[in-house]
C-alpha cells in the first residue's frame, strides 16, 4: 500500500466521520408551523466509503471511486427499534435508484446508512428503476413499502429511449433488512406513482391512495389523489379509484399532485401531507401542502388550507431537478412531536419538526384557497381588522 493510498483513505474516513457527527440546529424564527434545520440530514456524501471504493490497493491503487453516488432523496420514514429510520432513495451516477436504510438516534442529525443497501427482490418483470418508498406499519402486523417501479414502455419506438411506464411495486418486511416482494398493484390507470397504503383496514379491506396518470410525466386526463380498496396485498387490485383531492386551476396543485407519506390519525381527522405541482416558465415547481380527511369517511376532505405548507427555500431550490420539495416520509412520536423528512430538488434530505397540535391547528384554521386575488385580499383584511380592534382595546 503506497503512502498516497494511506493518506487518501485517512482523509476520506475523516471527512465521512466529520459529516455524520455534524450537530443540527433549528434555522431561524420560522413560520410558527414548523422549524427548519440548518443542515440536510442525508446527502450523497453520507454513502459509506465501503459502497464506493474497492479498498484493496492491489486492484484500486489510486483509491478511486468504483461506484459513484449522485443523490440521496425522497425517503420513506418510520420509527423502528426506537430509532428514527429512513428508507432513502439513493441514486447512483448511472441514474439507477435503489433503497438504503439510514438511522438516527434523535431524528434530526447523526443519520448513518446501514452496512449495505436493500436487496429488493424482483418480480418476473425486472424493474429498471425503483424509487420513492412509502412505509406503512399496517394493522395486519407487516411493514409495507410501496414504491414506484419504472420500466421502458414496450410500445416505445426505437428512436424514443425515454418512454417509460410507472407502476406501484409492493414489498413487505418485519425488520427492514429482508423484504418479501409481492405482485405490482393492478389498477385501470395506464401509469401509477405515489401510491400509499393506509395504516388501518377499511371494512376489512386494505385501503390505498393512488395517483392515476396518463403519461409518465404528464397527468393528462388523470391526476388527483385517488382512493381505492383491495381485498389483499398479495396480488393487490384496485378496480375503482375515487378522486378525493383533485388538480385545480390556479393553485399549487394545478398540474398534478400526489399523496406524501401515509396519513396520521388525530382526534379531529386524518392528517395528510401531499405534493402539488404547477408549471412555470422555468419548469415544474413542486411544493408540499396539507389536508385533513374525515375519521369515518376517508374519501371526504374536511379541511384544506390554501397554498403550500412548505416550499423549497434558498439552497434547497437548486439541485438535479431544481425547485422541488418532495416528501414521502414523516414520523409521529408518542409525545406528539412530528419529524417531516423532505427532499429538496431531487438531491438531498432535510428534516422539519413540529407537533400534531400545531399541524391540526394549521390545517383546521388556515383559510382555504379563495381561488381569486380578491379573496386573498379579503383574508388579509379580516386579519388586519381583527388586529386593529384588538390593538385598540389594548391601547
Ligand atoms: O422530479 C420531481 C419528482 O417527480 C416525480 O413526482 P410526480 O410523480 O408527482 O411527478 C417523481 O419522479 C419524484 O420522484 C420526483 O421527486
Amino acid at each position: 500500500m503506497t503512502q498516497q493510498f494511506k493518506d487518501r483513505l485517512a482523509a476520506l474516513e475523516q471527512a465521512y466521520t466529520q459529516l455524520i457527527h455534524i450537530n443540527n440546529e433549528v434555522d431561524g424564527l420560522g413560520n410558527g408551523i414548523f422549524d427548519r434545520y440548518k443542515h440536510p440530514v442525508i446527502t450523497a456524501q453520507h454513502a459509506p466509503i465501503t459502497w464506493k471504493y474497492d479498498l484493496d490497493p492491489a486492484t484500486n491503487p489510486y483509491l478511486m471511486e468504483r461506484y459513484s453516488i449522485n443523490a440521496a432523496f425522497n425517503a420513506g420514514a418510520i420509527k423502528f427499534n426506537n430509532k428514527y429510520v429512513m428508507v432513502v432513495r439513493v441514486e447512483g451516477a448511472d441514474r439507477k435508484s435503489f433503497f438504503a436504510v439510514a438511522e438516527s438516534p434523535n431524528g434530526i442529525d447523526h443519520f448513518e446508512f446501514w452496512e449495505q443497501p436493500v436487496t429488493m427482490p424482483e418480480t418476473d418483470e425486472p424493474d429498471t428503476n425503483l424509487y420513492d418508498m412509502r412505509l406503512t406499519a399496517h394493522q395486519d402486523g407487516w411493514i409495507y413499502g410501496l414504491f414506484c417501479t419504472e420500466r421502458r414502455d414496450p410500445e416505445a419506438p426505437a428512436h424514443d429511449q425515454s418512454m417509460a411506464i410507472a407502476a406501484c411495486g409492493i414489498a413487505r418486511t418485519k425488520d427492514l433488512l429482508t423484504w418479501e416482494r409481492l405482485a405490482d398493484l393492478k389498477t385501470n390507470s395506464p401509469q401509477q406513482r405515489n401510491v400509499v397504503l393506509h395504516p388501518e383496514f377499511v371494512n376489512g379491506k386494505y385501503a390505498l391512495y393512488t395517483r392515476p396518470q396518463d403519461g409518465f410525466i404528464s397527468a393528462g386526463k388523470g391526476g388527483g389523489i385517488g382512493f381505492g380498496l383491495t381485498d389483499s396485498m398479495d396480488n393487490a387490485v384496485v378496480d375503482q379509484e375515487t378522486i378525493i383531492d383533485n388538480k385545480q386551476y390556479h393553485t399549487v396543485y394545478e398540474a398534478k399532485n400526489g399523496q406524501g407519506p401515509a396519513p396520521v390519525k388525530t382526534e379531529k381527522g386524518w392528517l395528510h401531507l401531499a405534493h402539488g405541482v404547477r408549471n412555470t416558465a422555468a419548469g415544474l415547481r413542486y411544493t408540499l401542502y396539507m389536508f385533513m380527511t374525515d375519521l369515518n369517511d376517508l374519501t371526504k376532505v374536511t379541511h384544506k388550507p390554501g397554498g403550500y405548507f412548505l416550499a423549497p427555500e434558498g439552497a434547497e431550490r437548486i439541485g438535479d431537478v431544481s425547485n422541488v420539495a418532495f416528501c414521502n416520509g414523516w414520523i409521529k412520536d408518542e409525545d406528539g412531536k412530528v419529524f417531516i423528512y423532505y427532499a429538496s430538488s431531487d438531491t438531498r434530505m432535510h428534516v422539519a419538526t413540529t407537533t400534531i397540535d400545531k399541524l391540526v391547528d394549521y390545517v383546521m384554521n388556515t383559510p382555504a384557497d379563495g381561488l381569486r386575488s380578491a379573496a386573498s385580499v379579503n383574508v388579509i383584511n379580516s386579519i388586519v381588522n381583527k388586529n386593529k380592534s384588538l390593538l385598540a382595546i389594548q391601547s
